[in-house]
């Protein structure tokens, strides 16, 4: 009798453990991900990559558009750990302040990835993995190309990046390496443009305006929106870009392959925003119990006129 009860207790136990496991292996990934925004093209690829490798995979998105203010980010990230999300990933729109809402998910025992760009903090525990571009080479890449271009003699204006954001600190310092070895290249504007197209222009119309504005032989801009912005300033002055003003700035996207194309830009250094399918490779490893590296590169290349009409068609963003 006892016998026979047990082996009914053991079988029973046996169903509910299967279809437990069968309930946990079917159980929908749920990532929250707060974007800093839509400012440029490169940003829109960005969330396109991301939105679509998610519904490829069948997880769960939860998508926050911060519209560029971190104060959104930060409330973005305590809604995900309010609903208990699986992991949490985010594009750090400046690089300090997030100590305190990454202790509150650490707290909260909810993995971290971080995309595109990077936070400065002192306990790096507090994240598992960045998965980004190396914006300081990136920086030394356009310099490069400037310099060589001009054969290390060029008076520049610089469209910064958002202030206090990675990408607008480290290709600031990679691009002033560069100038270091060249005390023929000076810049003698520099102002931040927020990586929009319509600051861009703004900024370089200021620039354009200023008593000292003959001289400027050169643009360095952050991003390619920003160099756009500045070409259409440029025409309307009467100047032609990338004739009498070179060009050079950063990203790749479409936009700046059809300037490039026209004669309007000079040079884009290539990064790249389609970081959808590694940052869910890396989702599913934290899930799978897989250990990170802590910091995974994006591959990129640097791109002038000569190259840009053969590149435009396999251009993805
Ligand atoms: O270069 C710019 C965007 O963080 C790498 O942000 C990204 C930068 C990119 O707005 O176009």
């Amino acid at each position: 009798m006892n016998n026979t009860r047990n082996k009914i207790l053991t079988c029973v136990a046996a169903t509910m453990a299967c279809a437990l496991t069968a309930l946990a292996a079917d159980k929908q990934l749920v990532v929250g991900f707060s974007q800093i925004g839509a400012e440029s093209g490169w940003r829109t690829a960005n969330t396109d990559s991301i939105k679509s490798e998610a519904t490829k995979r069948n997880i769960s998105l939860k998508f926050a558009d911060a519209q560029q203010k971190q104060e959104n980010q930060i409330k973005a990230l305590r809604s995900f750990i309010a609903q208990g999300v699986d992991v949490i990933a985010f594009s750090p729109v400046v690089e300090t302040g997030w100590q305190p809402v990454l202790t509150e998910i650490k707290k909260a025992h909810i993995p971290v990835v971080l995309t595109d760009r990077a936070v400065n903090v002192t306990d790096d525990s507090l994240f598992v993995t960045f998965i980004g571009s190396d914006f300081v080479e990136e920086g030394r890449r356009a310099g490069e190309w400037l310099a060589k271009a001009t054969s290390g003699k060029a008076v520049i204006a610089e469209l910064v990046g958002t202030p206090g954001s990675a990408p607008a600190i480290d290709r600031k310092k990679g691009f002033e390496e560069i100038l270091a070895k060249n005390p023929g290249m000076k810049i003698v504007k520099s102002q931040s443009g927020d990586f929009t197209r319509a600051k861009g222009k703004e900024v370089m119309e200021s620039f354009l305006k200023s008593p000292d504005a003959k001289q400027i032989t050169a643009l360095f801009a952050h991003n390619d929106d920003m160099a756009l912005g500045a070409i259409q300033a440029m025409e309307e002055a009467g100047i032609k870009p990338g004739k009498d003003i070179l060009i050079v700035s950063i990203d790749g996207v479409k936009g700046a392959f059809e300037a490039m194309a026209a004669g309007k830009l000079n040079c884009t250094v290539e990064c790249n925003p389609l970081i959808g399918p590694q940052l869910f490779d890396a989702v599913q490893s934290i899930m799978d119990k897989k250990t990170l590296p802590k910091r995974t590169q994006v591959l990129e290349g640097v791109y002038d006129q000569s190259q840009a009409a053969k590149e435009l068609p396999n251009r993805k963003y």
